[in-house]
């Protein structure tokens, strides 16, 4: 099989961060699949450690225990209704793939695990066995080497030989039965840290063509772009560049965005923030409000990269988990309830999903900056959109639209063939005259003219 189908241009999908599976479910339905979502970032589903003592961490799911589809946010059951119920809203699922390591040497080093199975640090029975470890048993100390990077353990977590045989097929004896139920792709987790032509030869023998994209922070030592022949591969640097120039406010700087050096648009995943960098390294995250949805909001008008859109629950201790029941099963996820931030659902992200895919195809037209904090683009014949972290502006814009009134999807959308939001003329000569208030963002295309 060819190694990975990208989405359509224009894709947006949404990282549905420790969201349970009925959750995901729910919401494929009522908002994402209805408002133009493609797919949908799970989190992992395999068998986990469960570190009751330490109050169940999110980042118990980075362990795995077995590939039993059995974890704190479903099991195999609810996991597969929410692949068929997302499937037919139109939204894809691609799910969080553990494939270098198993569990660590944190405080249980031993089961059971969410599925009830015994395991200890390199023996998982019916699984692994010692022998299908690296033989570095030491953690990662000089990162300048790549041998040492891919070759010894991550965290202490226990490292897959995935040049075996035995492991490889172990491996995509998983991923084909995850497609078996329906799913579209894969996000490999610490891809960096698995040799690229191991991640090769695991992802040929999938089934079908999934979209793979691949978790690889770029250092001295190792670079995205040995990975794209497997795949996309995450682009940190376009999420620093972008979400360090927004929250500085010196928006006329993104006008060539391009990310990583090493990375085309067609092989970049794109994102503001993930939940990794959401706790360790904040530029702007949920927390910052208005200036983090312009953030979204411009990469999803702006066509470089496949856009992933943070969906997360509310934190104070980086550590901590979702919301659950004593014996560690998430609670239920939904936009009502504060502990689930929902930035998927904002106005101005969620209107510009549609604008990204109305405006596929088009080039970026009919810029415009005060060479400070205030851009305006268009999208060809498509689109046009103004994004302000300066002072409350008011001018005429040129753009490339054809006549007519516009519904501004960053403030509304079109219910019943009216808008909820505030509505624009486009003159006939592509003129706009508009008021974009300060820490706000304003969307035309014409999927939305009245
Ligand atoms: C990733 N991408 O490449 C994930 O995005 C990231 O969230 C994962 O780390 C990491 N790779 C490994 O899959 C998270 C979390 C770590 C946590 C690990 C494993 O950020 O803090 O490590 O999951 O659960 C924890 C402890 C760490 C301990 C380790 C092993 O924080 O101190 O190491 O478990 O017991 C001794
Ligand atoms: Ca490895």
């Amino acid at each position: 099989s060819s190694p990975s189908t990208a989405p359509t241009e224009g894709a947006v999908m949404a990282h549905m961060f420790q969201w349970p599976w009925d959750s995901v479910a729910r919401e494929c339905t009522d908002f994402l699949g209805p408002n133009g979502y493609d797919g949908v970032q799970v989190s992992p589903p395999q068998e986990h450690v469960v570190l009751q003592g330490e109050g169940f961490p999110w980042w118990q799911d980075y362990q795995p225990v077995s590939y039993q589809l059995d974890s704190r946010r479903g099991d195999r059951s609810d996991f597969s209704e929410m692949v068929a119920t997302c499937n037919e809203a139109g939204v894809d699922i691609y799910v969080d793939a553990v494939l270098n390591h198993m569990t660590g040497s944190g405080s249980v080093e031993s089961g059971p695990g969410s599925a009830g199975s015994e395991f200890e640090k390199y023996s998982y029975p019916g699984i692994y066995e010692n022998s299908d470890f690296s033989e570095c048993r030491a953690d990662i100390s000089n990162w300048d080497d790549p041998d040492e990077i891919r070759n010894c353990e991550l965290l202490s977590l226990a490292d897959l030989r995935t040049g075996e045989e035995g492991v490889r097929s172990t491996l995509t004896g998983y991923l084909n039965d995850l497609i078996d139920l329906g799913v579209a792709g894969f996000r490999i987790d610490a891809a960096k840290h698995v040799p690229p032509q191991d991640l090769e030869a695991i992802v040929s023998r999938l089934d079908g063509d999934p979209y793979v994209f691949q978790e690889v922070i770029e250092d001295s030592a190792i670079s995205p772009a040995e990975y794209t022949g497997t795949g996309e591969a995450t682009d940190f640097a376009y999420s620093e560049e972008l979400s360090g120039t927004v929250r500085d406010g010196s928006l006329a700087q993104l006008k060539g965005i391009n990310g990583t050096e090493a990375l085309n648009s067609d092989q970049a995943t794109v994102f503001v923030d993930n939940h990794d960098t959401q706790r360790n390294d904040p530029t702007l995250t949920y927390k910052d409000g208005d200036p983090y949805n312009v953030a979204t909001a411009f990469m999803l008008a702006h066509p470089y990269g496949t856009p992933k859109v943070m969906s997360s629950f509310d934190f104070e201790d980086p550590e901590s988990g979702p919301p659950a029941a004593s014996n560690g099963m998430t609670s239920p996820a939904n936009c009502e309830d504060e502990d689930w931030v929902c930035e998927h659902r904002q106005q101005p992200v969620a209107g510009m999903v549609e604008f990204r895919s109305v405006a596929a195809g088009s080039g970026v037209t009919d810029w415009w900056d005060n060479g400070n904090d205030q851009v305006a683009f268009g999208r060809g014949e498509n689109g046009f959109a103004v994004f302000n972290r300066g002072a409350d502006l008011s001018r005429t814009f040129q753009t490339s639209l054809p006549e007519g009134t516009y519904c501004d999807v960053a403030s509304g959308s079109v219910v019943d063939g009216r808008c909820t939001g505030e509505t624009y003329e486009i003159d006939t000569g592509g003129v706009l005259s508009a008021s974009v208030a300060s820490d706000s963002v304003l969307g035309l295309h014409v999927g939305t003219r009245l």
